[in-house]
């Protein structure tokens, strides 16, 4: 049997982009490392109505494949990666399609697509997001590379990825084992060459990570301000579940928070240790947003949250050292007001930090030359992936509108938004700086808005410093840009010198 595609490394994303190819019709030879990995899914699998086989060698995977052949690797990324690609390098042929379906690092990708082309192969990284649920039955798909292979990838790729109403943009649920979706526009769209496609998974992830820390610290306010329960606050994220926040992350963001433990009894959130742990692709965004010199500070604040979480030992200490206010508000409170002020610097925040995610694709495409759509992005993470949620709809519309738009926050639905929001945003960042609970994330969307819409900003004396003490010129505001100024400092008295 010729198969039309072949998946290598059966960890939990590729069992179920497995499961869900062959549940599209497509025959899929499957292989793995560890060979008793393979055998035990092809057992455990033999009743699937798609057509799916094992390989115990990459030379009898290859020789399974139909020409042009097509292999996804899913497995760890980094060297294990590249330890793949040498073996299907060995026994592919030259016009034949190698996918890497991992989190790659964006410049990976580049350098190995570069590396295969000099071989005649062809690459393509993709990025997959959606976890072990969206590999099975509909992830969102981000591929880059060749165009040519992107062609010969496609109807699979359409076919596998998740499905959003088209004009809605509600992603269809529903699918079981053997009976995928049918109709609706699929999440998945080519990005552009080379790493385009994992450099967009990233910034995904990085707006994951913000995402999600934006709603522990709305949490965190419910908790510590108002003193309410975890089932109290996740009646409350089902409530936002069915407004302008409707989205993946806030629905099991409730289903967490209504999750008793089995052995205590007690709700499981307050059983479970606070210390997060991290993959790399938050860290890749935020070092990616430093090095490009573009702000990010939302995502990478989201970041730093965790690394403060996995100190927990020295947290410990310090909370008997260092005094701060107590969280609750004492006295007479509105709950409902309150909460609905937490909502609305929920929403501002997450304004901010998508508007930064896409500020650095914006970057990106100049440094790297290549064509993003915007509003097509926004529209493929519209389902199956993590960060799915009704708002991305207003993101594509918002691209849509102005493919061009400078900033997320300028587009009339966002800004309209936020000015109805900012009061009540800026009073909860007030009730957390005097109740001491920490919001880096919410807070510092609320300094990059700020930050944003001031027209002179104390970078003057900024750069007044930076003369005095090291002659590194400035512009002034009297003259053309681009014409550089400094002063002897300790001589303030002769002329300024044009760098
Ligand atoms: P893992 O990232 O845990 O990788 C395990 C797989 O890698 C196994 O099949 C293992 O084979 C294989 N492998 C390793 Br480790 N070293 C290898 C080597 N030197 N040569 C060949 N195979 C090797 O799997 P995962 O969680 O399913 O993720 C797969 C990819 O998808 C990763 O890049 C991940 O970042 C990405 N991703 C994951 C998720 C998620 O929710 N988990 C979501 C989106 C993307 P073995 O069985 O022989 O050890």
């Amino acid at each position: 049997m010729n198969s039309d595609i072949g998946l290598i490394g059966l960890a939990v994303m590729g069992q179920n982009l497995a499961l869900n190819i062959a549940d599209h019709g497509f025959a899929i030879t499957v292989y793995n490392r560890t060979t008793a990995k393979t055998d035990e899914f092809i057992a455990a699998n033999r009743n699937t109505p798609g057509k799916l086989s094992g390989s115990k060698t990459v030379a009898e995977f290859a020789a399974s494949l139909k020409r042009p052949r097509k292999a996804v690797i899913l497995v760890k990324a980094g060297s294990a990666t590249d330890a793949v690609i040498d073996e299907l390098a060995k026994v592919f042929e030259p016009g034949d399609i190698i996918i890497d379906g991992g989190n790659a690092l964006w410049t990976d990708t580049i350098r190995r697509e570069k590396a295969l082309k000099a071989k005649g192969l062809r690459f393509i990284g993709s990025g997959v997001s959606g976890g072990e649920e969206g590999a099975r039955f509909g992830p969102s798909l981000m591929p880059g590379g060749d165009p040519a292979a992107w062609a010969e990838l496609k109807p699979i790729w359409e076919a596998v990825a998740s499905k959003v109403d088209a004009t809605t943009g509600v992603e269809r649920t529903g699918a079981k084992p053997g009976k995928p979706i049918q109709g609706g526009v699929p999440c998945v769209a080519y990005i552009g060459p080379d790493g385009a496609g994992h450099y967009v998974k990233m910034v995904h992830n990085g707006i994951e990570y913000g995402d999600m820390q934006m709603i522990c610290e709305a949490y965190d306010l419910m908790r510590g301000l108002l003193g309410m329960t975890p089932d109290e606050v996740g009646a409350v994220f089902e409530e936002w579940n069915r407004g302008e926040l409707n989205s993946f992350l806030i629905e099991i963001t409730a289903k967490v928070l209504r999750q008793k433990d089995p052995e205590t009894g007690a709700p499981l959130v307050d059983v479970i240790l606070d210390t997060a742990g991290q993959k790399g692709t938050g860290k890749w965004t935020s070092a990616n947003a430093l090095d490009m010199g573009v702000a990010a500070p939302t995502i990478a604040e989201a970041v730093f949250a965790r690394c403060l979480s996995a100190i927990k030992d020295e947290r410990v200490a310090a909370a008997k050292s260092l005094r701060g206010p107590k969280p609750r508000i004492t006295g007479k409170v509105d709950r409902a007001k309150v909460v609905a002020q937490i909502h609305d610097a929920l929403y501002s925040a997450k304004i901010c930090s998508y508007a930064q995610g896409f500020q650095l694709m914006r970057e990106a495409q100049k440094e790297y030359n290549w064509k993003l759509n915007f509003g097509e992005i926004a529209q493929i993470w519209r389902g199956g992936c993590i960060i799915r949620a009704s708002f991305l709809q207003k993101i594509t519309e918002a691209f849509g509108k102005k493919p061009r738009l400078a900033n997320l926050m300028l587009d009339p639905y966002f800004k309209k938004t936020m000015r109805k929001a900012q009061k009540n945003w800026r009073k909860v960042i007030g009730l957390a700086v005097k109740h001491g609970i920490p919001v880096p994330t919410l807070g510092s969307a609320l300094a990059y808005f700020d930050s944003y819409r001031t027209e002179r900003l104390p970078q003057n004396l900024l750069q007044g410093q930076r003369d005095f003490f090291g002659a590194h010129t400035y512009e002034r505001t009297d003259k053309p840009r681009g014409e550089f100024f400094h002063i002897d400092w300790p001589n303030p008295k002769r002329p300024q010198i044009k760098a």
